[in-house]
């Protein structure tokens, strides 16, 4: 492995010195079948990457997020999406009951009124990993939400 950048720069700013390291790249080689290497070209141009490096970055990430989902006690971050319908009854009160029971979860909540029927609540949760999908599987499986999602994510 060859050390790309390793710079370190001190800034001065109102006579304070602040240090700022800057993250180390490393880059590296990989060796992998044509075929494989010409199916992801095409999906990364697809997907508007702007290079290679740029994608497996994105990948690897991704794949230490999930490691990290899989590993219930670490904290983790998620966002739930939710669509119901609010004249279904007693279903506001069954959402608002759950989002109550565990508060300390529910960082923010967001209510959309999108027509004379359809709600749309998004929610940002953080948590363990066990908590947090636990607590969006209880309000994905309520009777009369139509869809629900979480996209989980971590630092
Ligand atoms: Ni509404």
């Amino acid at each position: 492995m060859r050390v790309v950048n390793t710079k370190e720069i001190n800034i001065c700013v109102n006579n304070r010195l602040i240090e700022d390291k800057m993250d180390t790249t490393m880059r590296f080689g990989v060796s992998l079948p044509s075929d494989l290497l010409e199916e992801f070209d095409r999906k990364i141009r697809e997907k508007m990457y702007a290079n290679r490096s740029e994608a497996i970055r994105d990948l690897i990430r991704d794949f230490l997020v999930r490691d990290k989902w899989e590993d219930s006690s670490q904290e983790v971050y998620g966002s739930l999406t939710l669509i119901y319908d609010h004249e279904k009854r007693g279903i506001s009160d069954k959402l608002t009951g759950i989002q109550h029971h565990d508060h300390a979860l529910i960082v923010s909540t967001m209510h959309i009124h999108l027509d004379k029927q359809n709600c749309m609540e998004m929610m940002a949760i953080k948590g363990k990993a066990s908590d947090v999908k636990n607590i969006a599987d209880r309000l994905i499986s309520t009777k009369g939400v139509k869809h629900g999602k979480l996209v989980m994510t971590a630092l």
